[in-house]
């Protein structure tokens, strides 16, 4: 039976995977699951498959799974694929990366995500306090990443790894939630090669953008 994976398209979330999926050649079946109506939050979704009641969710046989992190690495370790390195220590890098990612990183972008565009969908205004306090975050991090890339053209190692598809998580909506990311120049590029040279990446970017943009222009909501 092949491995599911629930999720929206507009989720940065599941790009990552559907991503990381792609790269590997595993075939998912993707069950799609409505955010906007919140189909993720019954009371049957987190009884079955995440108390948290978020998306993405792989199913393979017994065994499911949350975070896109843990989901990737599931998919990576089945394959043998080297996403997640071909050494002990590029494994380490790529795990640090991708930690590093969760705690200093996408987790202020998403705030930035439900404070701009969430609220919006409930009829509610951002908070500016919550804003300020996660741009002041990303731009420390991004000014890490800044440095970091200077001389790399990938965030672990000389090819793509899982901690890139991470890392460039928040660029999903970077765009419609103004991220403050365009003074740092080795981030913005190495997003473009990401996009130049990673056909998923675009492809699911499409994907985001189709379902995101969809659902604002159908709720009459201008960013
Ligand atoms: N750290 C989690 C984040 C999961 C997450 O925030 N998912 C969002 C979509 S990107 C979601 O399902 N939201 C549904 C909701 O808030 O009701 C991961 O990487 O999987």
């Amino acid at each position: 039976m092949a491995i599911q994976v629930y999720g929206d398209p507009g989720s940065g979330s599941l790009r990552r995977v559907i991503t990381a999926a792609s790269i590997m050649g595993i075939e998912l079946e993707r069950v799609p699951v409505d955010l906007f109506k919140g189909e993720s939050q019954t009371s049957d979704f987190k009884s079955r498959f995440n108390p948290h009641g978020l998306t993405p969710v792989m199913v393979d046989g017994d065994t499911i799974l949350y975070e896109s992190s843990a989901i990737n690495i599931y998919l990576a370790e089945k394959v043998g694929s080297d996403l997640l390195g071909t050494t002990p220590a590029e494994r380490y890098q790529v795990l640090q990366w991708m930690f590093w990612s969760g705690e200093q990183w996408r987790v202020f972008a998403t705030l930035v995500f439900d404070e701009r565009i969430g609220k919006r969908f409930v009829g509610q205004a951002e908070d500016a306090r919550i804003v300020e306090l996660a741009f002041g975050k990303i731009h420390a991090a991004a000014a890490v990443l800044d440095a970091h890339l200077a001389d790399r053209r990938f965030i672990a190692g000389d090819r793509l790894t899982l901690a890139d598809l991470d890392i460039a998580g928040p660029f999903s909506q970077s765009a419609r939630t103004k991220l403050p990311l365009t003074d740092y120049p080795n981030l913005v590029a190495w997003q473009q090669r990401l996009l130049d040279t990673v056909p998923a990446w675009a492809e699911t970017k499409r994907e985001v953008d189709a379902r995101i943009d969809g659902a604002l222009a159908g709720a009459g909501i201008v960013l």
